[in-house]
């Protein structure tokens, strides 16, 4: 059985050919493991030149950093091993080594588990490799400085006063200021029930940032989204034809605007049929419009133009058939780009900047839900079922701040948030 004692051992670069592979162990027997292989330990933090051996001889030279615990990544002693980027010789080094292979996100896990960083902190480690947009490593980058922190703890620091406010209302039973108290009180908790729905829902923007957008292409047959497909691309990717119906398959493309990574999806035009294949082709646009951060409604000359609902951009297509104002046409190239920028317009109204801060992942956006709700039912406890059914559901909510930088975690939270980090980290 793996455990946290264990020292383990990850290539920590990309696996592939390179100038460069790190490997790096971590735990009490990482300075022993690693003097086999590599000799004698140069001094903490400084590299120094060795060989790299086992049985078979000599196979590999590189530079060794010793990091002791608890000054490391980890907390736990660390050794850093960077031989020659060949898979090869990486497997031999670790092979070598001896150390039990590090399950992904293992060594950030065992740095939550030292006290090195706390789960939001963790979590910014993790945005930071994962992010595809500037955008995401300004919001990674902000989550490592302890943005997402600071209002953690503020909001530790409300709900912990008005617990303590609301407990000593309860120990002074019939007192007359009770009345207006709980009035403040009740105010207060709406207030800060308000605070964190509104940075819960800053996650909707912090998963484009991070994730990039589903943008997809909707609208009747032969309506000219595959050709909007294409015209958005520069490239001829998705057929297209006079025929209705032409387009079955969901097809996906990923470009880059401004800021934002896009996988752009074009599908089957919406129609009544009895062909089997294009039914399913339909009912595949349909799911893949329910998984769309944005909906391009293709609406083709002649066609009524819907009001557009959220999360719809109406878009008049073949612009140079039937001239419209800011319709778009994928034959001449007119109003492209003005939908491009329509499109980056539409996904970074989706980022609420009110608050100042944005999420970065989804398990932090649910724990401000569930304190939001905790709050809003404890405000409303006040006025109604007392102050001690509306103290419980503040320490309630507090748990969830607890749970949002981990100072207490529920089983299986580790394992499922350290599951999405690569090997090595
Ligand atoms: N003149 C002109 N023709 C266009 C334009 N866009 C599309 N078309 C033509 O309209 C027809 C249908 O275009 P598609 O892009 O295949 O339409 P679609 O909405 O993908 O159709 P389905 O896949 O069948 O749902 C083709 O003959 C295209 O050449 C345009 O901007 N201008
Ligand atoms: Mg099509």
């Amino acid at each position: 059985m793996a455990s946290d004692r264990d020292t383990i051992a990850a290539c920590a670069t990309a696996w592939g050919p390179a100038a460069v592979a790190v490997v790096r162990v971590s735990g009490s027997d990482a300075r022993v493991l690693a003097e086999r292989v590599a000799g004698p330990i140069p001094p903490p933090r400084h590299a120094g030149h060795r060989r790299f051996s086992d049985a078979g001889g000599t196979f590999d030279d590189g530079l060794v950093v010793y990091f002791p615990g608890p000054r490391s990544y980890t907390g736990e002693d660390v050794v850093e091993l960077s031989g020659h980027g060949n898979v090869l010789l990486v497997e031999r080094l670790l092979r070598a080594l001896g150390a039990r292979p590090a399950r992904p996100g293992e060594f950030t896990r065992r740095a939550f588990l030292h006290g090195r960083m706390d789960l939001v902190r963790a979590e910014a480690v993790l945005a930071a490799i994962a992010a595809t947009s500037w955008r995401g490593l300004d919001l990674a980058r902000g989550a490592a400085d302890g943005a997402v922190n600071a209002e953690v703890d503020a909001l530790r620091d409300a709900l912990t006063d008005v617990a303590a406010e609301l407990e000593a209302a309860l120990d002074y039973p019939g007192e007359d200021l009770l009345v207006p108290a709980d009035v403040a009180l009740a105010a207060r908790l709406s207030a800060l029930a308000t605070r964190a729905s509104v940075v819960a829902a800053t996650w909707a923007g912090g998963k484009i940032a991070m994730e990039g957008a589903r943008v997809v292409l909707a609208g009747p047959v032969n309506a000219g989204k595959s050709s909007l497909f294409n015209a958005l691309l520069g490239t001829d990717r998705a057929i297209v034809a006079p025929t209705p119906g032409t387009t079955r398959d969901v097809v996906e493309a990923t470009l880059q605007l401004d800021a934002v990574r896009i996988v752009l999806v074009d599908t089957a035009g919406e129609r009544e049929c009895a062909d089997v294949i294009e039914a399913e082709g339909v009912a595949r646009a349909a799911a893949a419009r329910a998984s769309a951060d944005l909906v391009l409604r293709c609406v083709p000359p002649g066609g009524a133009a819907p009001a557009g609902a959220s999360g719809e951009l109406v878009v008049l297509t073949m612009g140079d058939v039937s001239p419209r104002a800011g319709a778009v046409s994928a034959k001449t190239g007119q109003g492209v780009d003005a939908l491009r920028g329509r499109i980056v317009a539409a996904l970074a109204s989706e980022t609420p900047g009110a608050v100042g801060l944005v999420l970065v992942s989804a398990r932090q956006a649910e724990l401000f839900a569930r304190v939001a709700s905790h709050l809003h039912d404890a405000a409303g406890a006040l006025s109604t079922a007392g102050a001690a059914v509306g103290v419980e559901l503040v320490y309630a909510a507090l748990e969830s701040v607890a749970e949002l930088d981990g100072s207490t975690v529920r089983e299986g939270v580790l394992d499922r948030l350290f599951a999405r980090f690569c090997i090595g980290k």
